[in-house]
C-alpha cells in the first residue's frame, strides 16, 4: 500500500516508520527531520528499535497514495486538508488527539475518511530519530460507527506492518472515551507541569475525573454511549500505563508551543448542552497560559 503520513511529528514518523517497514512511505514534515531522513533514513529506538528510509518532504502539495494518514495537532486541520485536496488519495485517517478532526475534513476532502485513535508512545529524539516509549494500539473505522470494507483494508496494511490495529465498529465511543482521558489529564498536568501519574494523586484526581465526568455527559448529550464509569476507568487505566510519561500538552506548554485544548476541553465546551464548569474552567486556564506566553 502507499501511504503519505501528514504530519511527521512524534507519532506520524513513528507510525509511518514502522508501516515504512512493510509499505511505500512518504512522511511529510518539516526540516531538519526531513532533510536527516532523505539523507540517513529514520531510526525508530526504544521498544522497538529499527531503521527504515521511507520517503521524506516537506511539500504536502499534489501527492497521491491509497491512504493518507493525518497526524497534525488538531488546530492544523483545516490547513492539512486544503493541502491534502490538492492531491489524490483513496482513504484519509485522522489520528489526531481531539475531536471534530474527521468533520474537518471531510468539509474539504471527496475520499472517504475514517477516525482514528493511537495509544503507541513516541518521542522525537532529534532530527531523523524517534523513540517508541510504549507499544500501543491503533483503533480504526468509519467516524460514523459501523463496519466499511475500507477500513478493514487499512487494518489489513497495518496488521501486515506489525502494527497492533483493531478495526472498530464504534468509533465515536472510543474518539469520545479517549476525549474523557484527555481533558481530564491534559490540562491539569500542562497547569501544573507534572507527569501523568501527577492526576490519580491528591488533589488532581477529583480535577481530572470531573473533567472525564464531564465529558462523558457531552458524549450522552450527543448520542453516544459512554458511561462516567467507562470515562473514569479509562482515566484511570490509560495515567497507571502512562503514569511516567508527560502529556502531549505539558510538552506543548514546556516546548513554549500552541496546545489542543480547543479540539479537547474546548471542544466538550461547545457541545454541552447543560454547564460543563471544570472543562470550562480548564480551558479558561489553559488560554491564560498561551497568551501569557504569546502561543496563539
Ligand atoms: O494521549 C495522551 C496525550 O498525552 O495526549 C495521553 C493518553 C494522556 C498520554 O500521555
Amino acid at each position: 500500500m502507499e501511504v503519505v503520513v501528514f504530519g511527521a511529528g512524534s507519532l506520524g514518523s513513528l507510525l509511518g516508520g514502522l508501516l515504512a517497514r512493510e509499505h511505500r512511505v512518504t512522511l511529510v514534515g518539516r526540516d531538519p527531520h526531513v532533510s536527516a531522513i532523505r539523507r540517513d533514513g529514520l531510526q525508530i529506538s526504544g521498544t522497538i528499535e529499527t531503521h527504515v528510509s521511507p520517503d521524506a518532504t516537506t511539500d504536502g502539495i499534489g501527492l497521491e497514495a491509497d491512504l493518507a494518514l493525518v497526524t497534525v495537532k488538531s488546530y492544523d486541520t483545516d490547513e492539512a486538508a486544503r493541502t491534502l485536496s490538492t492531491g489524490e488519495f483513496g482513504a484519509v485517517c485522522s489520528l489526531q488527539n481531539g475531536l471534530g478532526n474527521e468533520q474537518r475534513l471531510e468539509r474539504e476532502l471527496d475520499c472517504h475518511v475514517l477516525a482514528g485513535t493511537a495509544s503507541y508512545g513516541a518521542r522525537l529524539m532529534g532530527p531523523g530519530e524517534v523513540e517508541c516509549t510504549g507499544i500501543g494500539r491503533v483503533a480504526l473505522g468509519p467516524p460514523d460507527g459501523g463496519g466499511s470494507v475500507l477500513a478493514a483494508e487499512v487494518g489489513e496494511a497495518f496488521t501486515e506492518a506489525t502494527v497492533e490495529t483493531t478495526v472498530a465498529a464504534d468509533m465515536p465511543r472510543r474518539l469520545w472515551e479517549k476525549c474523557a482521558v484527555n481533558a481530564g489529564v491534559n490540562p491539569v498536568t500542562a497547569l501544573t507541569g507534572t507527569e501523568n501519574g501527577a492526576v490519580l494523586g491528591e488533589p488532581a484526581r477529583p480535577i481530572a475525573r470531573e473533567a472525564a465526568r464531564e465529558t462523558a455527559r457531552v458524549a450522552r448529550e450527543t448520542g453516544v454511549d459512554l458511561p462516567d464509569e467507562a470515562a473514569t476507568s479509562a482515566l484511570h487505566r490509560v495515567v497507571r500505563a502512562t503514569s511516567e510519561n508527560t502529556s502531549s500538552m505539558a510538552q506543548d506548554i514546556e516546548r513554549g508551543r500552541r496546545t489542543e485544548i480547543d479540539a479537547i476541553n474546548g471542544y466538550v465546551v461547545e457541545r454541552a448542552v447543560e454547564p460543563v464548569p471544570t472543562n470550562a474552567l480548564l480551558v479558561g486556564l489553559v488560554k491564560t497560559l498561551e497568551n501569557s506566553r504569546e502561543l496563539r
